[in-house]
């Protein structure tokens, strides 16, 4: 009787988090995935709430996401932007027609008092999805940027203002009186667990607030697998998105040692893009085991293939 195979996992925020979540789903047993979604991005917008991680995720694993950006959905059509621009709505939020029956469903089911797990649940089934999706915590808590000119909600830095503001530090309000969601603590302290692996998203603006979560980076400190990360950063800086820049301004290393440092002493191991093979004697000096890869993911077969080899990474530090 050959072992059950390990359980995993993984922790994402964002579309590099959501591109390994991807690849994990195709290589681990449909019930033996569980991820949790960084909801530290979500905001009320137009009256609805919108989760943007959470759908990022659903509609990759879905195989439905728009793959120019990587977020919404593909084949969208703007006739509701459109409308709402000539009624001298908020455009600056792209919410494509298909994209919006998500965020008028779920905030519809919200106001009824379904909680964020119940219709992020309801979503993947009649999306097909197998991996489950558990957002970080069924109550709001939302990433603040701070920066030199105040603060701001994440969405406003992230879209309406580009990235561009300085950021002096991050708040995450409402987690103080957050707790993980139903089924995060069952899966961390599940026996047949195997990995977790910490996915290619910016540690600040997506792995952070789930660890703002009161409880839940010490149920990952207390699971009996190995916690493994696969650097965003590669070559110094990040394939999507601000995560250089931010490391920059808080006055970080923008490069992979940098990441491997944040995360401390939750890693177990640490996966390193090739082009940063250099950095492998510092990582391993913070007490942490390095594989170096290539961790760039542009097909379906890359997405798979780090996947594969995170796991049996994870395997080897298992124990
Ligand atoms: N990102 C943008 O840069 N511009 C947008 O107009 C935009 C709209 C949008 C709509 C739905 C959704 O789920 C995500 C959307 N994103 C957009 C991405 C969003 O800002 C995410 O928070 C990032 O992917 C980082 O997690």
């Amino acid at each position: 009787m050959t072992a059950p195979a390990p359980r995993v996992v993984a922790l994402s925020g964002g579309v590099g988090g959501a591109k390994l979540a991807l690849g994990l789903a195709n290589c681990v047993a449909p019930d033996d995935l569980t991820i949790i979604a960084n909801t530290g991005d979500d905001f009320d917008h137009l009256g609805l709430t919108i989760c943007p991680d959470i759908d990022t995720l659903t509609y990759t694993l879905a195989g439905i996401s728009n793959p120019e950006t990587g977020w919404g959905r593909a084949g969208e059509t703007w006739q509701f932007m459109e409308s709402l621009a000539a009624l001298g709505g908020e455009t600056w939020f792209q919410l494509g027609d298909r994209d919006l029956a998500t965020h008028i469903e779920r905030s519809r089911r919200l106001a009824d008092g379904e909680s964020l797990t119940a219709i992020t649940e309801e979503f993947r089934q009649r999306l097909g999805i197998s991996p489950r999706i558990l957002p970080m915590s069924d109550t709001a808590v939302r990433t603040i940027v701070e920066t030199p000119d105040g603060p701001l909600p994440f969405q406003h830095y992230f879209v309406r203002e580009q990235c561009t503001p300085v950021v002096t530090g991050f708040r995450f309000a409402g987690a103080a009186d957050s707790c993980p969601a139903p089924g995060i603590a069952d899966a961390l302290a599940d026996e047949r667990l195997g990995a977790i692996v910490i996915c290619p998203s910016n540690p600040f603006i997506s792995i952070d607030p789930i660890f703002a979560v009161p409880g839940l980076r010490n149920m990952l400190a207390a699971s009996q697998a190995p916690v493994v990360a696969v650097s965003p950063i590669v070559g110094g800086k990040a394939l999507k998105g601000p995560t250089a820049k931010m490391m920059t301004e808080l006055g970080l290393d923008s490069d992979a040692v940098a990441v491997a440092r944040h995360y401390g002493d939750l890693l177990d191991g640490f996966v390193l893009d090739g082009s940063d093979a250099d950095s492998e004697n510092a990582v391993r000096a913070l007490g942490v085991d390095v594989l170096v890869t290539d961790t760039v993911m542009q097909t379906l077969a890359d997405k798979e293939r780090l996947a594969r080899e995170v796991l049996a990474f994870a395997a080897t530090l298992q124990g």
